[in-house]
């Protein structure tokens, strides 16, 4: 009971921050997006990742509160980087893609802080992509339609058929960091014969595909020799507070 009444007073208190952890397009050596990343800064337990009180969030009303303030301002930030190209990249979570008032909310958080929709980048999960089909698929037209990227997370790990893939008009995809981890310790196994597949795949269907979890440059080494060009991971950069692209100012 601790966490959970203390949580219902973080957004209040102003104890939530953001950090931000770039993606990397390595064709072009430049900053193509910054991950956002909830982190509560609270005054008794200290950093706590989101792992730590998603799960109790997301059993209140609480969390469309904190969803709201995570994307305001994780497009106030990027607006602030100033004149750059560089997308900043927000995590949706269940209550909050279901909720009757996303769309609304993004529209908001859009206007509120001028930020240009292109620059918008929404991350979601197999599984709450999954959770009523008809509905996200309409969910997606229209964020799509208003310009705003989503990007599936976490891409290998849930219960998505590929037909999805096709139906969905999603911006691109996150390829697992357990995917690159296999990889690395067998580099002609079964995962390396997948993440070659995800590669065709998001060719002909004209998606964008990521690479998560690159924490060394064999890591760099092997998902660019299976001709994935944009990288997130520890190699580049932590997620940090205080985060602005190279050259911002
Ligand atoms: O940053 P870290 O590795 O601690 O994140 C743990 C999990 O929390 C990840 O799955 C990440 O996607 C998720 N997460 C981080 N920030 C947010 C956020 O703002 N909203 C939601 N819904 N999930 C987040
Ligand atoms: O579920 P999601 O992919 O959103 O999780 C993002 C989280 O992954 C971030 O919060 C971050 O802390 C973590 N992360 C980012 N880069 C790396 C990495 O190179 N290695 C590991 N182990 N975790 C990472
Ligand atoms: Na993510
Ligand atoms: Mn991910």
């Amino acid at each position: 009971a601790g966490l959970e009444s203390a949580l219902a007073h973080a957004l209040t208190r102003g104890e939530y921050v953001l950090h931000y952890q770039p993606l990397v397009d390595t064709r072009h050596r430049r900053v193509v997006s910054a991950e956002a990343l909830l982190r509560w800064e609270s005054p008794e337990h200290g950093l706590q990742s989101p792992a730590a009180f998603m799960p109790i969030l997301e059993r209140g009303d609480h969390i469309i509160e904190v969803g709201a303030w995570v994307l305001r301002e994780a497009c106030r930030a990027a607006q602030s980087w100033g004149g750059t190209d560089v997308r900043v990249a927000v995590n949706l979570s269940a209550r909050q893609f279901t909720s009757p008032g996303l769309l609304d909310t993004v529209r908001q958080a859009l206007r509120e802080t001028g930020l240009p929709p292109h620059r918008l980048e929404l991350e979601i999960t197999e599984t709450l992509m999954m959770l009523n089909p008809e509905r996200t698929e309409r969910v997606l037209r229209d964020l799509r339609s208003d310009g705003v990227r989503v990007m599936l997370d976490d891409f290998g790990t849930g219960y998505s058929s590929l037909g999805y893939l096709a139906r969905f008009p999603l911006s691109g995809l996150k390829i697992d960091r357990s995917f690159v981890r296999q990889m690395m310790q067998d580099p002609q196994g079964k995962s390396a014969a997948i993440v070659r597949a995800m590669v065709s795949l998001s060719r002909d269907l004209n998606l964008e595909l990521v690479a998560e979890g690159i924490e060394s440059l064999q890591d760099l080494d092997v998902v660019m020799a299976e001709g994935i060009c944009v990288v997130q991971g520890y190699h580049f950069a932590r997620p940090a507070p205080d985060w602005r692209p190279p050259g911002a100012g």
